[in-house]
């Protein structure tokens, strides 16, 4: 089996999200060699490809499997996380678009697995195009007999239902999700449980992103050697990375994981304006920022964790010398602000303080003592607040203060140093 591209290799052939076409090319194939092996063999199976999850946190696929129980007589579920939210990730959604059926046949081998008979891919609400390609691919599916009754003989029923979420950001952290999906305001749940023992309804459920799910079956179908051969041990196979911002040709590109920056630039054509690179995030708004230090970071969860970040969803958003630190910052914060669910004190006022100080200083306002009050309010936001929104929201913040302070400092000097000019013209 070829290495990449896997999961974009269907990506501008003739109508990939038809049925048909995917059939043509090997579609439905990993599910029938599934279905041939035993639930268990196949979760040894995923375990041993060491495939991490793609939603952000890169937990192992088939240690999460495994921790579903069993014979425990509860329904169990399968829940897809595509409510894609993050800031600069775009990447389950051009999966959903161009590949609907890759995902449905991971989501029928994992069912099949974890003994689930009814699976529920939740999609972020503004993404109507998505829901409606995945609803028609669903049905396709079933008008095919790959969901329903009996499926392939296999003596089992599966169901997939498509749910439209409404568009609140942390609807994609897992147990906002499932809340969300029970017909509750979405807002976290304390964990442990986890929803492996207690999900949706209160039963075993394992919830994946999309491109963990859309991986499954080119592991089953090409082993877990061949999934290994590709990136880093630890963290192996390949990812989509979104690139946006200052690059020439944003857009998603298809790589080995540990693809560093410089080399994801190059088939990417380069900075858009010719200027240098300044900052970047590795894998969204939420991980912390880097800079031209960390062009030759492998792009994998380990590698990037050891240099002082997140691999996060792998959304490379990129900067060049003429760009602002504190705005794209401000930007950044105002999302989180809006975003926090309010559920806890350290995020739903951390993050309005730190958006009003962020503010003041992108608007010449600043004073000296805002830097050290940024980090203190982070500092009481991080590891206290009740899901990874607030930790998350800290980041940028503390990361460009600590690359780029001497940029906030000019901009509140700037304004200190001219109280003169700032009286004559008002
Ligand atoms: C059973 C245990 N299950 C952990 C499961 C857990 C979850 C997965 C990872 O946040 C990150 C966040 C964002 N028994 C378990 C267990 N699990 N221990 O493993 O859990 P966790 O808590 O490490 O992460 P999380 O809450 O899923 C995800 C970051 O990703 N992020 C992404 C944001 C946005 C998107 C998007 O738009 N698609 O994902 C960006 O960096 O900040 O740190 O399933 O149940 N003992
Ligand atoms: Fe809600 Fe923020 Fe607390 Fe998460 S950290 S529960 S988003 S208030």
């Amino acid at each position: 089996m070829p290495l990449t591209p896997v999961l974009t290799k269907r990506f501008g052939t003739n109508a990939p999200w038809l049925i048909e076409n995917y059939l043509a090319l090997d579609g439905y194939e990993g599910m029938k060699k599934a279905f041939a092996m035993q639930p268990d063999e196949i979760i040894a199976l995923v375990k041993e490809s060491n495939l991490r999850g793609r939603g952000g946190a890169g937990f192992p696929t088939g240690m999460k499997w495994q921790f579903i129980p069993q014979n425990d007589g509860k329904p169990h579920y399968v829940v897809v996380n595509a409510d894609e939210g993050e800031p600069g990730t775009c990447r389950d959604l051009p999966l959903m678009m161009n590949d609907p059926h890759s995902m449905i046949e991971g989501i029928i081998i994992a069912c099949y697995a974890v003994r689930a008979n009814h699976a529920f891919v939740y999609i972020r609400g503004e993404a109507v195009h998505a829901i409606r390609r995945v609803t028609t691919a669903v049905n396709e599916a079933y008008a095919k007999g790959y969901l329903g009754d009996d499926v392939l003989g296999s003596g089992q029923r599966f169901d997939i239902t498509v749910h439209g979420g409404a568009g609140a950001y942390i609807c994609g952290e897992e147990t906002a999700l499932l809340d969300s999906l029970e017909g509750k305001r979405g807002q976290p749940r304390l964990k442990p449980p986890f929803p492996a023992t207690n999900g949706l309804y209160d039963a075993p459920t394992v919830v994946n992103n999309v491109g963990t799910l859309a991986s499954v079956p080119y592991i089953v179908l090409g082993g877990a050697a061949w999934h290994k051969e590709m990136g880093p041990e630890g963290s192996p196979g390949t990812s989509i990375y979104s690139l946006s911002g200052r690059v020439k040709n944003p857009g998603q590109y298809e790589a080995p994981m540990g693809t560093t920056l410089r080399e994801l630039l190059d088939l990417a054509g380069g900075m858009s304006r010719g200027k240098a690179l300044k900052f970047w995030t590795p894998g969204g708004s939420s991980t912390p920022i880097f800079t031209d230090e960390h062009l030759d970071v492998p792009l994998d969860f380990d590698a990037v964790a050891k240099a002082g970040s997140m691999n996060g969803t792998s959304a490379v958003m990129i900067f060049d010398e003429d760009d602002s630190i504190v705005q794209a910052v401000l930007k950044w914060t105002e999302f989180y602000e809006h975003e926090s669910c309010g559920k806890c004190t350290p995020c739903r006022e951390g993050n309005y303080w730190t958006a009003q100080i962020l503010e003041r200083i992108w608007h010449g306002e600043g004073t000296r003592e805002d830097l050290d009050t940024l980090l203190d309010i982070c500092d009481n936001i991080l590891g206290r607040s009740f899901c990874a929104l607030g930790d998350g929201a800290t980041s940028s913040i503390s990361s460009s203060l600590k690359y780029f302070r001497a940029e906030y400092e000019q901009l509140i000097n700037q304004h200190t140093a001219a109280p003169a000019l700032t009286g004559a013209t008002a």
